[in-house]
């Protein structure tokens, strides 16, 4: 049985427990998948479209306990209360966008080369699915893989960060009410040891992973010694935002604030590169250091709060020596650089929204993921410059151009090496109906969201059908040509 139990608690205030869960160990791993795969079997012979519908009434639960989840959000991730709220609509809209394809093409049919044959395709389930998930959007990520996978016809597993296990457990308490059948969706809690019990079960056919590359590598190289197995990543990223000299800069400066210090810079798209034309780059650092300075830091669930805590001390800590060692690299602080205290949040993680100037692309905080609300200033002179910048990186997640020029903009986007790019926005924002990933580390090619977020929790069969009484050859069997 389960070794011990850990806490979450609030980041901004570290002494307030928010739940108490036990630590999941192999047999607790065992008995998930055993009652996953029980309740599969029986949920892969409901239609498609009643699946569908069962996942439209989970988000009708998430709509009426948005607030309830979102405070929960607030309280166990320090997201700030408006994209607390945002994480669990992301979640409603993801169950009505699932749900919709419940009614849609699930294959398409094809010509043969014989007469009275035809070929289609449909999909099937893959059994069992195991997933691990960040606590940085808590209730969405699991919403995008969970979803998709119940209405491909699969059973699920869980296991969220050790970080926010109340908010994935309220979410898959949300689905159970909204009627997913006893056994189909289960959560295991804790660290590495349970995610490995899961990757390795056999009986798990495909494992959806979001969070780091070093931890994303070890699950797939992990799953494919015990499968092979169908292996979806979500990694992470080092976005770019590109200032053309014509940009709009007052555009510029709300998008750069969004992108880089909402949700304190966690996100996997936060905007973590500024990538600036030098004609402009010291008007916009002036607008921008100004308004980063006025954001206040606070309660995540105080109305007035902009920015609140990362996730806990150490995550704080590790930002602070990546901003140090930028300083000893060359790099200028503009603004920030420093952990804060803030008022009755004791203990509290908080970092103050930070800008760094005269980053060069060669300096560790050009090149690693910060997680945190840091912006680092590159300056470029053309556009090939700025382009070859920001495909100057291992990740490939996000990017965005402002520019008023739509020739120099499409350019930007045939050329930047990125599962998402945007123009005129920041690099955060993603809509669930669009596939969502990135190129490069970021990922292995597949995509969450969008129509494109059934493939991970699927297989495609190819059928033909021969109505024409005879036995048919195919052309590779019957086509003349070859003497001998
Ligand atoms: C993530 O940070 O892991 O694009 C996901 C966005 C959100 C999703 C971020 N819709 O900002």
């Amino acid at each position: 049985m389960s070794e011990g139990t850990f806490a979450s608690v609030n980041p901004a205030r570290p002494s307030e427990v928010i739940a108490e869960f036990p630590i999941s160990d192999g047999d607790d791993v065992e008995e998930a998948v055993a009652r996953a795969a029980a309740a599969q079997r029986a949920w892969a012979s409901v239609p498609v479209p009643a699946r569908a519908e069962i996942v439209a009434a989970c988000g009708d639960v998430l709509a009426r306990r948005k607030d309830e989840l979102a405070h929960l959000v607030a309280r166990e991730a320090g997201k700030v209360l408006v994209e607390a709220g945002g994480d669990v609509q992301e979640a409603i809209d993801m169950a009505a966008y699932i749900a919709g394809q419940g009614r849609n093409a699930w294959g398409e049919t094809l010509p043969c080369e014989m007469p009275d044959k035809i070929g289609f395709t449909t999909r099937q389930p893959v059994g069992v699915v195991g997933m691990v998930t960040p606590w940085n959007f808590p209730v969405a990520i699991p919403s995008w893989k969970i979803f998709p996978a119940l209405l491909a016809g699969n059973g699920v597993v869980i296991k969220p960060s050790e970080y926010a296990p109340a908010c994935c457990e309220a979410f898959v308490d949300a689905c159970r009410e909204a009627g997913v059948p006893d056994g189909l969706v289960n959560v295991v809690h804790g660290y590495g040891d349970a995610g490995r019990a899961l990757v390795v079960h056999p009986d798990v056919r495909a494992v959806s992973f979001t969070g780091s590359v070093p931890t994303g590598r070890r699950v797939a190289a992990t799953a494919m010694e015990h499968g092979p197995k169908l292996v979806s990543l979500e990694l992470g990223g080092k976005n770019a935002m590109v200032v053309m000299a014509d940009a709009d800069l007052d555009l510029v400066v709300e998008g750069a604030l969004f992108g880089a210090f909402g949700t304190a810079g966690q996100r996997c798209t936060s905007t973590s590169r500024l990538v600036v034309h030098s004609d402009v780059v010291g008007e916009l650092l002036d607008s921008l250091v100004q308004r980063a300075e006025k954001l206040v830091l606070g309660d995540p669930t105080s109305p007035g709060t902009d920015v609140g805590p990362v996730i806990d001390r150490a995550s704080s800590e590790r930002i602070d020596q990546m901003v140090l060692r930028a300083i000893d690299e060359g790099a200028t602080v503009a603004t920030g650089g420093r952990a804060i205290e803030v008022q009755g949040c004791d203990g509290g993680a908080f970092y103050a929204p930070t800008i760094l100037r005269d980053v060069e692309r060669t300096h560790a905080i050009a090149r690693e993921e910060v997680f945190g609300p840091v912006l680092s200033v590159i300056e470029i002179d053309s556009f090939n410059q700025a382009i070859d910048v920001v495909n100057d990186s291992e990740y490939g997640l996000s990017a965005s151009i402002y520019t008023r020029d739509i020739n120099q903009a499409m350019r930007a986007v045939h050329r930047i090496d990125t599962g998402i790019v945007y123009v005129n926005a920041p690099t955060i924002g993603a809509e669930i109906h669009l596939p969502f990933g990135g190129t490069k580390h970021t990922g292995n090619g597949f995509r969450e969201a969008g129509k494109r977020g059934l493939e991970q929790f699927s297989e495609v069969k190819s059928v033909y059908i021969d109505y024409s009484g005879k036995l048919q050859k195919a052309q590779i069997d019957n086509r003349p040509g070859v003497t001998g």
